[in-house]
């Protein structure tokens, strides 16, 4: 026994000073929630919330990031924050609707934005003015923390490690990041980008100390030119923040190499490597990787139109089937789905964004079962058109299009299907390596309609 403890710690160790103290049955109790979770709210709510699109009276444009205005039309931070500064007005109540919806949808978890790259901190900081404890005199952190703990959901935070308003964050550094005002028309001044690691640091330690226990932290994001260490400490930085929240899951966007789940600068430039000691899991984005990443925990985030921030000229909304079969193939590869919102400038949630997601909440009140907890199907894609889950013994089908002959082949041996829609048994021809199962002639829902089969 004394051995296996020796080699054990040695494997530890190689891994990394982050997992030293871990062992592979730790990490998998640390993951256990949020790989039984599968489906997440993220929410991109900042400054360029109440510009919604807008600058100097005119649309900026309908499609793309709108969080990314300052950077779309080259404002520097003082003129951005005075023409942004009057249109954010947080309503009272905002974080509680966030927070009904999410737990409406059948999310387990939300992931906010702390900071995004405008530099505004949504909490109350003691290391920075442009922050929501001087501009409202509120702490939205807070709020939004308390508002998701009262519904039973998880903690997550958003935190651009990109800055666009720090006088030190050195940008001619940052190669691959883009900066709003870049090149000659920025004065050369001398920049300590060690400065702004320290501010960094600090803020990064105000919320993992004055907000209860976090339960992710999503950092966004790093390039292959400028990541890691020399861009922002990070080794130190993930032991600061696995020291004071031990339980915490981390994404892999502090660092942009291969061991750390990266090939490249594409949002779906993804491997399915990834070290513990870089983080814990894969984050494609806008993307589904095509057979999933096998052998690591990932997480596809995507928006419902084409923006993460609120922009009101926007209107290519994805169809409630799009996200519905969306949630359903990624937890057939084993994936999570974090499906955004972006809030308007006083935190309401658009119409379309609370339509979608309270017709997710619906499908999932009948079948939350065939996702959550559920693993990739060994099969693959199956023959008919819909998708596969497992959870232990038991498959969940996931049928999008009835075959025309109403018979249904699963590759597996199965004795017992029921609709997971109102319970009814279905007749099953039962082989070895498939099964059959006659479907009823109408499909109770036309998006997916799933079969437990026992
Ligand atoms: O630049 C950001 C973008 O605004 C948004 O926050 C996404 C969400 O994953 N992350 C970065 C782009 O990859």
């Amino acid at each position: 026994m004394k051995y296996l403890a020796i080699a054990t710690a040695a494997i530890a160790f190689m891994a990394g000073p982050l997992s030293a103290a871990e062992s592979a049955a730790e990490r998998d109790a640390r993951m256990a929630w949020w790989r039984e979770a599968r489906f997440g709210m993220f929410v991109h709510w900042g400054l360029y919330s109440g510009l919604a699109g807008d600058w100097n009276g005119k649309m900026v444009g309908d499609s793309g990031g709108l969080e990314w205005i300052q950077q779309r039309v080259g404002a520097d931070t003082h003129t951005y924050a005075a023409q942004a500064f009057p249109k954010f007005l947080p309503k009272p109540d905002f974080a509680r609707e966030w927070a009904k919806l999410a737990k409406r949808a059948g999310c387990q978890y939300v992931v906010f934005t702390t900071k995004h790259h405008e530099g505004f901190a949504l909490h109350d900081s003691k290391l920075t003015d442009y922050d929501a404890g001087d501009l409202l005199n509120r702490d939205l952190v807070r709020e939004i923390t308390d508002a998701l703990r009262a519904e039973g959901l998880r903690v997550g935070f958003y935190h651009s490690v990109i800055d666009w308003h720090h006088p030190q964050y050195d940008f001619r550094k940052a190669k691959g990041l883009p900066y709003p005002k870049d090149g000659p028309a920025v004065a050369p001044t001398p920049r300590d980008h060690d400065r702004y690691i320290h501010f960094l640091h600090g803020q990064v330690d105000e919320l993992i100390s004055n907000y209860g226990k976090v339960d992710v932290i999503w950092w966004d994001y790093s390039s292959t030119g400028f990541q890691g260490d020399e861009a922002w400490r990070a080794m130190e930085l993930l032991e600061k923040v696995r020291a004071k929240q031990p339980g915490v899951i981390l994404n892999n966007r502090l660092f942009r190499i291969p061991e750390a789940g990266f090939n490249g600068m594409g949002t779906d430039s993804v491997t399915n490597r990834m070290d513990p000691k870089y983080g814990d899991f894969v984050t494609p984005e806008q993307h589904i990787p095509p057979t999933g990443l096998p052998g690591v925990d990932w997480e596809t985030c995507m928006t419902l139109n084409t923006t993460w921030g609120y922009n009101r000229h926007d209107h290519k909304w994805k169809s409630d089937e799009t996200v519905i079969r969306n949630l359903v193939d990624i937890a057939s590869k084993g994936g999570n789905y974090l499906l955004n919102i972006g809030p308007t400038g006083d935190g309401s949630i658009p119409k379309e964004t609370v339509d979608t997601f309270s017709a997710i909440g619906k499908w999932m009140a009948v079948n939350a079962e065939s996702i959550r907890g559920t693993t990739a199907s060994e099969s693959g894609k199956p023959a008919f058109d819909g998708r596969l889950t497992r959870k232990g013994a038991v498959h969940y089908a996931h049928v999008f299009k009835r075959p025309a002959d109403g018979r249904l082949t699963v590759p597996f041996k199965t004795s017992k299907a029921t609709l997971l829609a109102g319970g009814q048994a279905l007749k099953v021809t039962a082989g070895d390596k498939q099964s059959v199962i006659e479907l009823p002639t109408e499909l109770p829902d036309p998006i997916a309609t799933v079969i437990r089969c026992e």
